[in-house]
């Protein structure tokens, strides 16, 4: 049989894809990829599966009723229609929408990662799309790093400590001596990043540094954050208590006189007025070793000579952006911060302290030469957005108002949703909840390829394409590569690519030219591919044509530099180089925050015991803390009914993962099916047993398809999804970010029938 390759990209990699009589069969990755990811092999999968969206299809309560009774989403079957029927529904709800409330009723930020590829990408193309129909409510901000986004531009003048270029790895293996690293560096994570990960650096990287014989210290609840191959020192800490650990090293390091007061000095903003804290001072509370072992579990001379440790030699440290991902997530951050300041090794060579490294792919490597393109959403003429997590609050609370940065916001009213690219039953804490806001509305769209939950919840359902079904190129913020992503396959049952449905939407409610500025897909391709060309010439590099990078498959943007240390310009010159705070230096003290007033978010970084936590009385009645970490198997929710995340499946659900101690104090045994529960929600799981994880604490990734079971908000959810567990609060007035990692449950075996998992096929389907 005649087998062709397709060159593509996905966010966990680039690969060729092998075509057989229309289906694609299997993927081969990419040539120049050092690490491929494992979960290449769940495409084929998910090009050619069952839950598939294969027509447009409608709510049958909505089709007979018109817009409203919500409390049918998520339990109704749905109704085949035509493609002509269904954009005469949406263009005409949209049109009545509009028209009855305005454009500040429709719901349109549609957080989620979409797909890779620069031009179809759908979260993208729907606000451009919104916004030229005279704009939306749209989400600032997002999910992976929220806190850190509003909070650490004030301290650190920019989002480089977070998002990049930050000190390469290729520095830390020639200059590093020690690694701490709160939250690891796991390689499940960097097998993933925005837009595509080709050139997986991270585990070779790895190589170096261990080859290198740095010392790595990884300070988290869980083992496996750090390879075993780098040896490190695994300080088991209870979650959410960092900040007590870093301001007692800062303390030791103080007490001690092994700090730089030079750097405070020099370097800094208002030491004089966090170091009191520090010392106990202002409080009378010293935030000493011994203070702090009582809030981690992490003994005080083991912090004491952690101390001494990092004081010995060149250290860089760092914190996962799960750390921030917490009630006063913004504490965390503030402390590594004030750390890393008073050991003042910031900017010199393979020191100092970044946020991120083992987060995502990407952050790490060199920094390429010249940005990659991407594709603009525009402006939303609205100019109406609230942050990305606060989405139930808007929907069961319209018209209060939140703080938000130093700004107020108004949630609005909403009575229409449009979503396409995420997976808010997914992403979204306590999910329970957002069920309930999510009935409010008169209308939901989503376009999905897959009968995801949000599909589910839906009230119109618009089939749309997978990347292999369409014309694209892959580039991505920190990867050097740009790939063609070339259609394989003609498109999956009905279904047709977002930009051509909305392009249709577009022509129904006239504006279509705002929407394509008069470019079709090919058009698209070039003008992206050709707006990246310019700035290769203002570095004075070349990149081909665009025919010639069709041709070849992919182009790679050269490094900009070697050996890459942030900060080090800062630390040669602060005033020529002075950080964009208002002091020009790191923030100890932030005056900015101060006139904010918030009394979750002081002007200084502070302690503040969170919400739920393993120190809270709360676990008298929920004893384990609840890690629902990013998924090692496959892309938060995507391709979750694949085969390689199916083959972590335990009992057919999604792997809980218990110490020994806790399993036999509940007499639950490896594979068992188990009920993890606490007094937002409760859901049925497979029990692993690991030792990798300390005691009171379990794992339940993220992304497990949301399985209701055909009941009501609050029932039992039975496939293993966490976010019927976390809580749906904002990290502090300053952020207002998930504090996904902030939550208590506890965890019993399940007796009874195991209900059967609905997800794995497509909802129910009627005819009227
Ligand atoms: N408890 C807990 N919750 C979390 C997290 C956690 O760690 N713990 N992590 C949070 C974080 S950091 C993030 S970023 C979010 C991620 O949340 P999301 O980004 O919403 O998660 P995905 O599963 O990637 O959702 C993307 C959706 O887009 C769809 N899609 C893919 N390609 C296309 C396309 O071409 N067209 C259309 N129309 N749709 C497409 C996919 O099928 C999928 O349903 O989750 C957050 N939620
Ligand atoms: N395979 C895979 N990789 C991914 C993703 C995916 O879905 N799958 N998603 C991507 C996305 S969108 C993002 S934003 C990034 C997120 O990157 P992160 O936020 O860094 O990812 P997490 O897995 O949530 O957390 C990393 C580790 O932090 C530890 N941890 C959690 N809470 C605490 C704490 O309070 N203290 C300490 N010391 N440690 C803690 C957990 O053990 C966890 O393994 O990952 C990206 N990479
Ligand atoms: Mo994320």
């Amino acid at each position: 049989m005649a087998t062709k390759l397709f060159r593509n990209s996905s966010h966990w990699g680039a690969f060729l894809a092998e075509v057989e009589e229309g289906r694609v069969t299997a993927v081969q990755p990419f040539e120049e990829d050092p690490h491929p990811s494992p979960m290449l092999d769940a495409i084929p999968h998910s090009v050619h599966t069952e839950t598939r969206v294969m027509r447009p299809f409608v709510r049958e309560g909505w089709l007979k009723n018109g817009p409203g009774n919500g409390e049918g989403r998520g339990r109704e079957p749905f109704v085949p229609v035509s493609w002509e029927k269904a954009f005469d529904l949406v263009a005409g709800e949209m049109k009545r929408v509009k028209d009855t409330y305005t454009n500040d009723a429709i719901m349109g930020g549609s957080y989620g990662w979409s797909s890779a590829g620069t031009f179809h990408h759908a979260r993208i193309q729907l606000r451009r799309f919104l916004f030229s129909f005279g704009g939306c409510v749209d989400q600032s901000s997002n999910y992976s790093f929220g806190a850190a986004l509003a909070f650490v531009p004030h301290i650190a003048g920019d989002m480089r400590t977070v998002t990049g270029p930050i000190t390469s790895w290729a520095a830390v293996a020639k200059h590093t001596k020690n690694l701490l690293v709160f939250g690891g560096i796991n390689p499940k994570n960097n097998q993933a990043a925005r837009g595509g990960n080709v050139a997986h650096e991270f585990m070779p990287s790895m190589k170096k540094i261990a080859a290198a014989g740095v010392n790595v210290v990884n300070v988290s609840p869980c083992r496996d954050d750090a390879a075993e191959f780098l040896n490190p020192t695994w300080l088991a800490i209870r979650p959410n208590t960092d900040t007590a650990m870093m301001l007692a090293l800062s303390h030791t390091l103080i007490t001690e006189n092994l700090h730089d007061p030079d750097f405070l000095e020099k370097y800094c903003e208002g030491a004089d007025r966090v170091l009191p804290y520090v010392m106990g001072e202002s409080d009378g509370v010293p935030k000493d070793a011994e203070w702090a072992a009582a809030i981690t579990e992490i003994d005080a001379d083991t912090i004491r000579s952690l101390a001494r440790q990092i004081a010995s030699g060149r250290t860089m440290m760092s914190a996962t952006w799960s750390l921030q991902r917490a009630d006063h997530g913004e504490q965390p951050y503030w402390a590594l911060i004030l750390l890393a300041c008073t050991l003042g090794h910031i900017g010199l060579p393979g020191g100092g302290f970044t946020f991120g490294y083992g987060s995502t792919g990407g952050l790490g490597n060199e920094p390429p030469l010249f940005n990659p393109p991407s594709l603009s959403a525009g402006r939303n003429p609205t100019n109406y957005a609230i942050p990305a997590a606060r989405i139930t609050d808007a929907l069961l609370n319209p018209g209060d108002v939140i703080e938000y940065n130093g700004k107020k916001i108004t949630y609005p009213d909403i009575k229409m949703i449009y979503w396409a690219g995420g997976n808010p039953f997914h992403h979204h804490q306590d999910l329970n909840r957002l069920r309930l806001g999510w009935q409010r509305p008169d209308t939901v769209i989503v376009h999905e390829p897959w009968w995801t939950a949000t599909a589910r919840h839906a009230d119109i359902v618009l089939p749309a394409t997978t990347t292999l079904e369409r014309n694209d190129f892959g580039s991505a913020a920190r990867d050097p590569y740009l790939v063609v992503m070339e259609k394989a396959v003609e498109p999956v049952g009905e279904s047709k690519n977002d930009f051509d449905i909305l392009r249709e939407l577009a022509s129904r409610l006239g504006c279509e030219e705002a929407f394509t500025e008069g470019r079709d897909e090919k058009d698209w391709l070039r003008f992206l591919y050709d707006s990246c060309r310019e700035g290769a010439k203002t570095a004075n590099a070349a990149m081909p044509e665009f025919d010639e990078f069709w041709e070849n498959g992919f182009y790679r943007i050269p490094d900009r530099e070697e050996n890459y240390t942030l900060f080090s310009d800062f630390r040669d010159d602060p005033e020529a180089n002075r950080l964009k705070t208002r002091s020009g230096k790191f923030e100890l003290y932030s005056k900015k925050i101060e006139k904010f007033n918030y009394d979750d978010c002081p002007p200084h970084v502070t302690w503040f015991e969170p919400a739920e936590w393993l120190g809270s009385e709360k676990t008298a009645q929920f004893p384990l803390h609840l890690m629902s970490s990013q998924p090692k198997d496959r892309l938060h929710s995507q391709m979750d009914d694949g085969p390689v995340s199916g083959a972590t499946k335990v009992a057919g659900r999604e792997p809980v993962e218990i110490n020994p101690i806790d399993a036999a104090a509940r007499g639950i045994d490896a594979g068992d099916l188990v009920r993890v529960f606490n007094d937002r929600g409760a859901c049925l799981a497979g029990a692993v047993i690991n030792d990798d994880i300390r005691p009171s604490v379990i794992r339940l990734s993220a992304g497990a398809w949301y399985d209701n079971n055909g009941g009501a908000s609050g029932a039992l959810e039975i496939h293993g999804n966490p976010n019927v567990l976390t809580r749906d609060k904002g990290t502090s007035q300053v952020g207002q970010s998930p504090s996904s990692t902030t939550a208590l449950v506890d965890i019993e075996k399940f007796e009874g029938d195991a209900p059967e998992i609905n997800v794995s096929r497509p909802p129910e389907i009627v005819s009227i």
